[in-house]
C-alpha cells in the first residue's frame, strides 16, 4: 500500500476568511494607533500653549511689578496713560488698562516677535480692599475708574490665534490685586 505524503506535507495556505480577519485585526490596531497619536499630538500642543501662556502672563506681572499706584508726576487724576506716555514710559498701574499687546512682551516690555500668534490683554480695575472679588466682571464694571478705593486688580488674559483668519482663544488668565501703600 502506497501513501501519498505530498498532500500532508504541503504547507497549507490562508483561507480567504483568515486573510480577511487578519486584515481587520491589523487594520483596527493601526486605526487605534493613529487615533492615539492624534490625541497625544493635540494634548502636547495644548501643553505647549499653556506653558507659553503662563510665561507670557508672568512677563506682564514682572513688567508691572514695580509700578507706582498713581502717576508719579500727575497723581491719580487720569485713569489710563497720561499725555505723551507710551508703553516704554508707562509709570503707573492704570497706564496699562485696556492694553492689547500683540506680539506679546517680555518682562522688559520688549516685543517677542516669534510669539506673534499670542497676545496679552490687560485690564486694570479698582476693587474694594476689604472685598477683593468686587468689580470682577470686566464687561460690566461696578466701581467707576474715578473711585479711589486704594486697591486695583490687574488681569492678564493670554490669547492664542493659530492663523489670522480664526478668532483668538483664551489660553490662560491671571489676576492679582495691588494695594495702595
Ligand atoms: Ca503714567
Ligand atoms: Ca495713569
Amino acid at each position: 500500500m502506497k501513501f501519498d505524503y505530498r498532500a500532508k506535507s504541503a504547507r497549507r495556505g490562508f483561507t480567504l476568511i483568515e486573510a480577511a480577519l487578519a486584515t481587520i485585526i491589523v487594520g483596527t490596531g493601526v486605526l487605534a494607533a493613529v487615533e492615539l497619536f492624534g490625541v497625544c499630538a493635540k494634548q502636547n500642543m495644548h501643553g505647549t500653549h499653556s506653558t507659553v501662556a503662563i510665561m507670557l502672563s508672568t512677563n506682564v506681572q514682572e513688567a508691572m511689578g514695580l509700578l507706582s499706584f498713581r502717576d508719579p508726576q500727575l497723581g491719580g487724576a487720569t485713569f489710563g496713560p497720561e499725555t505723551g506716555e507710551t508703553l516704554a514710559s508707562y509709570d503707573d498701574l492704570d497706564d496699562f488698562n485696556n492694553l492689547t499687546l500683540s506680539p506679546p512682551i517680555d518682562a522688559n516690555r520688549q516685543p517677542i516677535a516669534e510669539l506673534g500668534q499670542y497676545s496679552q490683554l490687560i485690564t486694570v480695575r479698582p476693587v474694594y480692599p476689604n472685598q477683593l472679588s468686587s468689580n470682577s466682571n470686566d464687561a460690566s464694571p461696578t466701581i467707576s475708574t474715578s473711585t479711589d478705593t486704594g486697591a486695583m486688580r490687574v488681569r492678564v488674559r493670554v490669547m492664542y490665534r493659530p492663523s489670522p483668519n480664526v478668532p483668538a482663544e483664551e489660553v490662560f488668565e491671571r489676576s492679582w490685586v495691588r494695594l495702595d501703600r
